[in-house]
């Protein structure tokens, strides 16, 4: 686990590990447009979760790129989780880092809305999406130190990286950008 301090009360954390087992308020799933369980990440969340999750979701229907949508965390440790829809890489030409940007700047949104001190986010479109890794993860931090610069209901943020490789670059990344 490694820690970076914007101040007394806020922190960014990069930690290796499994997003669902995360004891914070809110963890963010990497989902699709209908918000039905997929495979990584979202069928991780949904299984761990349980069914009401995906009742939940079936209910609220739709989510569209770059947007993001809460629910209760039914059977994880998390009270809440928060949908979001990553771009799906096709070469970078049609606003993929615009909407990733979306997809953290709206979760931090939603977050701060319900009182959310904590929050976890997977790596989003850097898997089935295929979003090139380092240019998500710089995508990630920015808008996310940006947010916490600017609000303060969030408290703390945490990469949950599934991988050495994942990790490893968001520390690299982190380092750049919080010097
Ligand atoms: N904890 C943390 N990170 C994880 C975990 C985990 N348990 N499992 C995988 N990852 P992906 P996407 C990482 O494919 O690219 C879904 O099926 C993984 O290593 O889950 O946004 C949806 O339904 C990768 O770095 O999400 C959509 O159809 C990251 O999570 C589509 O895939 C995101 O990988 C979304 O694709």
């Amino acid at each position: 686990m490694s820690e970076s301090k914007l101040n007394n009360k806020k922190q960014i954390l990069v930690m290796q590990g499994d997003i669902t087992q995360q004891k914070v308020d809110a963890i963010v799933n990497a989902a699709n447009e209908s918000l039905l369980p997929g495979s990584d990440v979202s069928g991780a969340i949904h299984k761990a979760a349980g069914l009401g999750l995906e009742e939940e979701c079936i209910k609220i229907g739709w989510c569209e790129e770059g947007e993001a949508k809460i629910t209760q965390g039914y059977n994880l440790f998390a009270k809440y989780v928060i949908h979001t829809v990553g771009p799906v890489w096709e070469g970078g030409n049609y606003g993929e880092d615009k909407i990733l940007a979306n997809c953290y700047r709206r979760c931090l949104e939603i977050a701060a809305e319900n009182e959310i001190k904590s929050i976890a986010f997977p790596a989003i479109s850097t898997g089935a999406y295929e979003f090139p890794l380092e240019k998500a993860t710089k995508i990630a931090v920015t808008e996310v130190k940006k947010y916490l610069e600017n609000e303060n209901t969030i408290e703390s943020v945490i990469f949950v990286c599934f991988s050495a490789e994942i990790y490893d670059c968001y520390q690299k990344t982190i380092a750049e950008i919080m010097k």
